[in-house]
């Protein structure tokens, strides 16, 4: 099914951070239901999801989220130990890249897919500003499934000054500089019983 984007004037800004160059926006019906309830669907049961054990204050620890990476060929992404080479982009995703780029304005070339399984699942407080990033590009991070609380931080402490809910099927979108001043994390929530699957579109560097 081809999918029929909504405009991205129905963005709500959640962060305008004029001096350091960084902002974030939200359309939480980004993309209609059927098209996100089908996205879901395949990738939840189709997504070549891997355990993770990321290496966090030098300590490799498994995670209850599971992860796998889709993109254009020989694109990869390093981060806390781990190396993630991306698998072809999912069948299911590739209608929605023309789309994502109009929108955006940006050509992403790699995306990284997470599982939560529920509320016991989460990802703690972090900036995503690897050096295989292009630093210039936003992050946009497509959400599906159970609606999440997600929160943004300035710098390495302190508490949060974003705090939104993301909506099955909403496009949250992180641009200019926030990776180099906020960090971001999506808290556990023992409430929610149901899976989320999370998808971050990124621009990597290609060596
Ligand atoms: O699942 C989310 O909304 C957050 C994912 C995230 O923080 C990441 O991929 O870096």
């Amino acid at each position: 099914m081809q999918p029929t984007l909504l405009p991205t004037e129905r963005a709500l800004v959640l962060l305008d951070d004029g001096p350091r160059g960084c902002r974030v926006s939200v359309t939480q019906d980004y993309l209609p239901p059927p098209v996100a309830d089908a996205l879901f669907a395949s990738l939840h049961a189709e997504a070549p999801f891997e355990t993770e054990a990321p290496v966090l204050f030098g300590q490799a620890r498994v995670v209850r989220r599971r992860t796998c990476s889709f993109g254009e060929p020989g694109v990869r992404y390093r981060y806390s130990g781990l190396v993630r080479e991306a698998h072809p982009w999912h069948p299911a995703l590739v209608p929605l890249l023309g789309p994502l780029q109009e929108s955006t304005g940006t050509r992403f070339n790699y995306a990284l897919c997470q599982v939560y399984p529920d509320g016991a699942a989460g990802i703690g407080w972090h900036a995503d500003d690897e050096r295989d990033l292009d630093p210039e590009a936003p992050i946009a991070s497509l959400s599906l499934g159970a609606a999440r609380d997600f929160q943004l931080r300035l710098g390495r402490s302190g508490g949060a000054v974003v705090d939104v809910r993301l909506a099955h099927g909403s496009l949250l979108l992180m641009g200019g500089r926030t990776q180099q001043h906020y960090q971001h994390r999506l808290p556990p929530r023992a409430r929610c019983t149901t899976a989320r699957v999370n998808l971050t579109f990124r621009c990597l560097k290609v060596y």
